[in-house]
Formats: C-alpha cells, sequence, structure tokens
C-alpha cells in the first residue's frame, strides 16, 4: 500500500456545494442513491476528471446530468469520471451488504439496527464521494425502511420532514451545517430516549435525547447530566455555543473506538453511555463524563473548525482531548484528573515515543490513517496545546481560543493556523515551539545543581532522542514549574516558571537555604522525563510536603521507581535495599494516616508505578524481574503496613454508598488496601475480599473485591467468579469486566484461563469490547503476556491474524504491544519479534496490520 506525504497536500478540483442521499434501508440490503452538486474550485488546479473514493462498493448505476454517464473508469476502488463543464449533478446508486460489514466502518449492523461510523475514511464504504475533511457540503438525507425493525430513523442536522407509505415509513433530515463526510451519520433502530432540553447562553432551546435499546432506559441519567454540564461548560469556559435545534447521542454495542462526534448525531460505544452504581464502577462514570464532555467539545473543535487533511488530526484531537480533561478537572478533584491524565500519557504514549512506532503529533506520512489515532496525536496532542495555555496563563490562552473559533469558523484548518491564532491572541512568540509538531520523541532533561555559598546554580540539559526517521534533533522550548522548599522548615515555596529553549540552560537561585529541595515540573508542566540526582531523604520530603499535589504523586513515585530500577537490574546490595524497603515504608505510612488528605488523592499517592512504566526507565527490561520485584514490594509493604491498611480498609468500608468524592475517595482506597493485604496475606485476604463482595451495593466495590480474590488460588476466587457470571450474564458490559478481571489477574495460570475464556460461549471475535476485555487486559498483564514460554506472545500474534479480516482496525491496535520487542531482555525478544514475522509472513493482511507490523519490525 502506498505511503501518503503530508507535504502533498492539494485541494480538491471540485467543490460539492450540496449532497442528497437517499437509504432504502435493510439489514441485509441496502440501496444508497446519491445526488452530489459539483462544481469546479477556482483556487485548485483545473482537472477534467473527479475521483470519487470508494472502498468495496457495489455501482448499480451513475448518470451525469441525468444521463448516462459514459466517461468512467475504476481505479483501484475509486471512480474516476471525466467531466466537461464547470458544474454538473451526479446520481449514483450503490448497494451495500450492512449485516454482513464486520469492520464496522460505513453502514453496518449491530443488535438488529442500522448504524453508520465515517472517520476516518468509511464514507467511502457507503457511496462515492471525495472522501477527505477538506471537502465540506451541505447534506440533505432522506432514509426509508421497515417501521417495525427501524421505528426510529435519525441523521445529521434537524429533522425536516416524515411520513409512511404501507409497512414503511421514512424520515428527511436536513444539516445546515456544511461538514466533511467523516462527519456523516445515520442510525435507524428500534430504540428509546432519554430526553432533556438545554437553554444555549443565548436563550435558544435545544432538544437533548440519548438513545438506547429499551431495556438500557434506566442507565442513561448520567450521560444525560453529563451532556447539560459539559454545554454548560463550554459556554462558561471557552464561549462556545451549541448551534442546531436537537441533539442527538446513540448508543451502540458494536464500535471500534469510544464515541463519534457526527454533526448533531454522536454515536457511542454502550461503554461510555450507560452506568448505574450496581453496574458500573465510580471509573466508568468518570470516562462516560469525559467522553461526552470530549464529543460534544468536537463540534466546535473539529466540526465548525475541522482538518484540512489527515496529517493535522491533533488539530481536532489534541485540543479536545485538552478540552475534555480541563472539564473533567472542573467536575471532580483537580488534582487526581491531572495524575491519572499524567499516568496515562507515561504508561501508553511514552512507551509509543520511544518505540519503532514513534511519530510526531503532526505525522508526516502514513499508509493507513486509522493506526494515527494513538495516544501520541491525542494525550501528546493535548500536553503540547496545555504547555502553550501554561506559557500564556489561561486568560490570554482564552484571546487565542477566541481567536481561533472566529478566524477559522466553517473552514477545514492546519495545526499552524492554530499556532498562528494562539500566538497572535495570547500574545506568545511560539517560533521555535513549533517543533513539538515535527519532532517526535520524548525530551530528557538532566538536571545538575551546584550550591556556592548562597547561591544554587542550576544547569538544565535538554536532548531529544532519535526517532525512526528523525536521527538528529533541535533543542525544544520546555516550561518547566519549579519551586524551591525549605527542609530546614524556613518560608514557604514560591512558585516559578523557568521556559528551557537551548541545549543547556542555566538558572541561578539567589539565597538559597541549605536544605533547600527542588520541586521540578509541577503540575507535570511538560511532557518530558527528568534526571537528577536526588537524596532520597528529598525525595521522601517531598513526598510527604510537596504543596503540589502532582509533584507530591511524583516524589512518591520516584521513590518506588528508584528502588526498583535497582533492584531488578541488580545494581542494589542488601543495605541499599533494606534502606530503600524502609523509606517507602514510611513516606507510605504518612501518607495512609494524613489526614489533611482526601481518600481521592490518597488513593493516587497509594499506587504503585505499573510495569510498562518502570520497563520504560530501562534501556533493556527484564519483564518478569520486574514484575517480581514489584510483587515483592507490595507484600513488604502490605506486611510492614498491615495494621494500617486493615484499619483503613475499615474505615472506608464505613462510609455509605453516595457518588460524593468524600464516598468516591472511600472505596477507591477501600479496594487498595484490599489489594496490599492481599499481596501480603493472601489467606486473610480471601475473607476480606469475600466479605466486601457480600456486601457490596455498587460495582466499584464488588470489582474490587473479586479482583483481589482473582489473583489467589482459593476456592472463594472459583465462587466468587462463578457467582458474579450468573448474576450479570444479560449485561454485555459487566461480563466483559468478568473476562478482563481474569485476564488481567495475576493468577499463576493465567494463561490457562485466557485460553478457556477464549473458547467460552460468551467470547465472540465480532464485538470489539469483548476482544478488548479479554486480549488487551491479557496484553496489558505483564505476567501473562511476557510469560517465558512465549505462550503470551503466540495467543496475540494468533489473535491478530484471527481478527485481522473481520476488523482490521481492531487488529492492528494489539500489534504495538509485541512491537517493544528491541527493548525487552534478547530471550523474550527473540520470541516477540519471530511473532510479528509470522505476522508478516501471512499471505493476506490488511492495510492496518501491514503497516504496523511493517513498522514495528523496523
Ligand atoms: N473522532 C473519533 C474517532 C473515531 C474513529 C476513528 C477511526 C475508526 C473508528 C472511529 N470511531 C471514532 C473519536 C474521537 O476522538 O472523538
Ligand atoms: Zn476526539
Amino acid at each position: 500500500p502506498a505511503e501518503i506525504f503530508r507535504k502533498d497536500y492539494k485541494p480538491f478540483a471540485w467543490r460539492m456545494p450540496n449532497t442528497f442521499l437517499d437509504f432504502q434501508l435493510g439489514l441485509d440490503e441496502t440501496l444508497v442513491t446519491a445526488t452530489l452538486e459539483v462544481e469546479r474550485n477556482p483556487v485548485a488546479e483545473v482537472s477534467r476528471t473527479i475521483r470519487l473514493n470508494g472502498d468495496g462498493l457495489e455501482l448499480v448505476s451513475l448518470h451525469c446530468d441525468g444521463a448516462d454517464c459514459e466517461g468512467h473508469t475504476m481505479d483501484g476502488d475509486d471512480l474516476v469520471i471525466s467531466l466537461s463543464g464547470d458544474s454538473h449533478t451526479l446520481t449514483i446508486v450503490t448497494r451495500l451488504a450492512p449485516s454482513a460489514n464486520s469492520q464496522l466502518m460505513g453502514l453496518y449492523a449491530s443488535n438488529g439496527m442500522l448504524c453508520t461510523q465515517c472517520e476516518a475514511e468509511g464514507f467511502r464504504r457507503i457511496t462515492f464521494f471525495p472522501d477527505r475533511p477538506d471537502v465540506l457540503s451541505t447534506y440533505t438525507v432522506r432514509m426509508s425502511g421497515p417501521k417495525a425493525l427501524f421505528p426510529i430513523l435519525l441523521s445529521n442536522g434537524n429533522r425536516t420532514d416524515s411520513g409512511e407509505e404501507g409497512e414503511n415509513h421514512w424520515a428527511e433530515w436536513h444539516d445546515p451545517w456544511p461538514k466533511p463526510s467523516y462527519l456523516f451519520a445515520l442510525v435507524a433502530g428500534d430504540l428509546v430516549a432519554r430526553v432533556d432540553s438545554f437553554t444555549t447562553m443565548s436563550g435558544r432551546k435545544v432538544d437533548l435525547a440519548v438513545w438506547v435499546r429499551d431495556e438500557d432506559l434506566p442507565r442513561t441519567e448520567h450521560a444525560m447530566e453529563s451532556l447539560k454540564r459539559a454545554m454548560t461548560w463550554d459556554e462558561e469556559t471557552f464561549g462556545r455555543e451549541y448551534d442546531l435545534d436537537c441533539f442527538n447521542i446513540v448508543a451502540v454495542s458494536d464500535f471500534n473506538m469510544g464515541a463519534m462526534e457526527n454533526k448533531g448525531l454522536n454515536v457511542f460505544n454502550t461503554k461510555y453511555v450507560l452506568a448505574d452504581p450496581e453496574t458500573a464502577t465510580d471509573g466508568d462514570y468518570d470516562g462516560i463524563e469525559g467522553v461526552i464532555g470530549h464529543e460534544y467539545f468536537h463540534n466546535w473543535s473539529g466540526n465548525r473548525i475541522t482538518c484540512r487533511d489527515w496529517f493535522q488530526l491533533s488539530l481536532k484531537e489534541g485540543f479536545t482531548v485538552l478540552r475534555d480533561q480541563l472539564f473533567s478537572q472542573d467536575m471532580g478533584s483537580a488534582p487526581v484528573k491531572r495524575i491519572e491524565d499524567v499516568r496515562v500519557l507515561r504508561s501508553v504514549q511514552f512507551p509509543e515515543d520511544s518505540g519503532p512506532l514513534a511519530h510526531p503529533i503532526r505525522p508526516d506520512s502514513f499508509r493507513e490513517i486509522s493506526n494515527f489515532y494513538t495516544a501520541t496525536v491525542y494525550n501528546k496532542g493535548a500536553e503540547v496545546i496545555r504547555m502553550m495555555r501554561t506559557m500564556a496563563g489561561p486568560e490570554r490562552f482564552r484571546k487565542g481560543t477566541d481567536l481561533y473559533f472566529e478566524r477559522h469558523d466553517g473552514e477545514a484548518a492546519t495545526c499552524e493556523d492554530f499556532v498562528s491564532a494562539i500566538e497572535d491572541g495570547a500574545g506568545l512568540d511560539l517560533k521555535q515551539f513549533r517543533l513539538w509538531y515535527s519532532q517526535a520523541g520524548t525530551p530528557r532533561i538532566k538536571l545538575d545543581s551546584e550550591r556556592s555559598g548562597d547561591k544554587l546554580e542550576l544547569t538544565f540539559r535538554q536532548e531529544v532522542p532519535p526517532t525512526p526517521g528523525q536521527d538528529t534533533k533541535q533543542p525544544m522550548v520546555i516550561p518547566l514549574k519549579t519551586a524551591l522548599f525549605d527542609r530546614g522548615g524556613g518560608e514557604p515555596a514560591k512558585e516559578s516558571l523557568v521556559v528551557l529553549d537551548s541545549a543547556e540552560t542555566k538558572v541561578t537561585i539567589e539565597d538559597a537555604p541549605e536544605n533547600a529541595v527542588l520541586s521540578l515540573n509541577r503540575g507535570f508542566s511538560a511532557p518530558v522525563r527528568i534526571e537528577r540526582d536526588i537524596a532520597r531523604e528529598d525525595l521522601a520530603f517531598l513526598a510527604m510536603h510537596d504543596d503540589d499535589p502532582f509533584a507530591r504523586y511524583e516524589a512518591m513515585q520516584d521513590l518506588v521507581v528508584g528502588h526498583l530500577v535497582e533492584a531488578a537490574g541488580g545494581t542494589q546490595g542488601d543495605n541499599s535495599r533494606t534502606e530503600a524497603e524502609d523509606a517507602i515504608v514510611q513516606a507510605l505510612g504518612a501518607i495512609l494516616t494524613d489526614d489533611r488528605l482526601d481518600d481521592l488523592m490518597r488513593g493516587e499517592l497509594m499506587l504503585l508505578p505499573s510495569v510498562t512504566y518502570l520497563m520504560e526507565q530501562l534501556l533493556i527490561a527484564d519483564p518478569a524481574l520486574i514484575h517480581a520485584e514489584r510483587e515483592a514490594l507490595k507484600a513488604k509493604l502490605g506486611a510492614s503496613l498491615g495494621d494500617s491498611f486493615k484499619a483503613l480498609h475499615e474505615r472506608a468500608a464505613a462510609v455509605p454508598f453516595a457518588m460524593d468524592a468524600a464516598a468516591k475517595g472511600a472505596r477507591k482506597v477501600k479496594s487498595l488496601a484490599l489489594a496490599y493485604c492481599a499481596a501480603a496475606d493472601p489467606v486473610r485476604a480471601s475473607q476480606m475480599a469475600d466479605e466486601q463482595y457480600d456486601r457490596a451495593d455498587n460495582m466499584t466495590d464488588r470489582q474490587g473485591a473479586l479482583m483481589a480474590l482473582c489473583g489467589i488460588d482459593s476456592p472463594e476466587r472459583t465462587a466468587r467468579l462463578l457467582d458474579f457470571y450468573e448474576r450479570y450474564k444479560g449485561n454485555p458490559l459487566v461480563i466483559d469486566k468478568w473476562f478482563a478481571i481474569q485476564a488481567s489477574s495475576l493468577h499463576p495460570q493465567v494463561v490457562e484461563h485466557v485460553k478457556a475464556l477464549a473458547d467460552h460461549p460468551d467470547f465472540t471475535l465480532k464485538n470489539p469490547n469483548r476482544v478488548r476485555s479479554l486480549y488487551m487486559a491479557f496484553a496489558g498483564n505483564p505476567h501473562g503476556f511476557h510469560a517465558a514460554s512465549g505462550e503470551g506472545y503466540r495467543m496475540i500474534a494468533d489473535l491478530i491474524l484471527a481478527l485481522d479480516p473481520l476488523n482490521a482496525q481492531t487488529a492492528a491496535r494489539f500489534v504495538p504491544s509485541l512491537g517493544r520487542w528491541r527493548r525487552i531482555e534478547p530471550k523474550r525478544a527473540g520470541m516477540m519479534q519471530a511473532e510479528l514475522q509470522r505476522i508478516a509472513d501471512a499471505p493476506k493482511l490488511s492495510r492496518d496490520t501491514y503497516e504496523q507490523v511493517t513498522r514495528s519490525l523496523g
């Protein structure tokens, strides 16, 4: 498959002012008649032909200005038509088979309903069209079909007409806002809605609806409330008002990603809509609020202003992720949300940035765009914009975003347009800062400090490591929030912003107290790695006293990372191990009983760094050793602080169920305390977990208990797994949890368990949520995936090969777990590489999997 380059961008030769789509709907067969008005684009190169993209389409008929169209050819899957004049009307009929569409792109059937997914290139699976984001058109959609099968007919914009024709009925929808084809959506099915309304800041009433299957209606309240909160927040925080008379959300159970921001008709994975306390965890509730916000915010950052080409994906995704992160920060605990976001960045994006699939947030080339919906484009993209906000301050940043929305409303824009608007609106010079868009790799900062008299001289050296296709890098602009603490108890620390912009930056601090401790990259103000020699006592001091919650979390993490990396690297003597463990026991002990902390934050400080994050700290890692050391530390902490953990568990268990921060925090620390107890004393912890399971009046507690039990080889484990299955067997989202809990367990036989679960009657490769619940959980389980026998690698490679013909996008998303082979000890690395090669040698691979596997083999 051909590689496409950003530098080759050319505007499309034709404009498509109006698009009329007529759907005669059926699950097995749908007929689509597209009537396309086309006219020459005066600002593009003249062309005598128009290329309409297609993907596996059956062309039934084609007319140009009402007559048979002689001058057309197929070029691969695309339809190329000769056009002699400046404007024409093309009428194209295609036949689709939604039930046979297992890729879940284009029009497909899910659970008896029809729905669409068009981003990035799914519209070309519906009709022939210039399926690129810079071709904007006004859509009018008519759909008809059996009323019994599809009582509800939805599309973008506002419903303008409807009627009945015998057993069939029809509806017409018109979207007044010109949009690219990737934002088109249609849904037809037997659905019911939770309805509500929202009055916008200019006083317009908007009808809101969340559409689900009848039995799911009681679990839609949180989604609706989240939507209204998001609408209010976007008005107050970014001055953005909604612009149609209605806003519809539909939940579907077969979906490749989390959700999709189609104009006025968002389509969601059921996972991000349905919740009640009995079936959804606190994490699920937060996820729903975040994703509902994210898709809603796209109405401005993505829909009103879209992307010129897919290389600009981070323009809408990075900005919208930042917007959803700020929204969630404002709706709950801001520090905890920040810590969670950094944890995701460092456990998913940092490994991506240091591996064979590293790419800048604005990539230069791709073969398959679906492979670029990555943590780099989304999460690092958000961090890059967050840095601009940090440098400008929130008020000036808002001036920049106001200018961006005003300048580019109605356009298909570029990342460069965004940066220029922030530069002009916020009054920043971002010339050098733009490197964040073009250079991949996580910058590494080395800090040396030297004292002379009262002065503390800091030397920051930055280095951006080489990444595929980018051997040498230029210094980046890196804003670091810092504060100096006096361990002697002097003046409270004041925060300042140090902006690094060269390979070496020196900063002198006058009158630095003798026992000064530097707190660095507070709030994680820049997405970088920091290397510095810092005494264990200083880290322990920051872990207990830093007034920046993120920095406090970070100090605790560093304390643990320092110990585990040394222990797993075999460079630690016995004395030093004891000293390190003692320091961690002491710091964690203080955290468990610090009554200035709320429980949500206490939970963050109790978390040990993940194995993936620990592996990232080593050039070559042995996952088994790291895992073993991490478990040993957990057991040591569980034993040394056993009484405190039990007391915490008891205190938290006495807090009645509520959805406020205090009760959520109590549930969080309860299951964490249980996990530490389980590591130290599995027999006693089995009883505690059993009790927690029985007493649970919500899914957070029940899942926490089952997770603890699942790692212990005990009779309670089997009984509770059976109970959980029987209790929830009619609810696919909860059965997904049942699969995931077992696949991520630390049980010695986890590999056998996953093999058996793949043969369970409820397992299917056709549902992405189910596939992810079993295999993504397993691929993230260091103990199972990195099994010394290589079975874990074989299972994931077998999965990729089996899934690729059915759902290429989902299959390709499993490749990166094998692609880390260069950073793993040689024996395992060889087995991982061999599995990648086995996939590469398969006779017929999708473009998605082919690209990921060849890049990973490098
Ligand atoms: N913008 C949406 C991306 C998306 C998607 C991409 C490829 C294949 C399927 C997909 N479903 C949704 C989601 C978002 O970022 O809001
Ligand atoms: Zn998005």
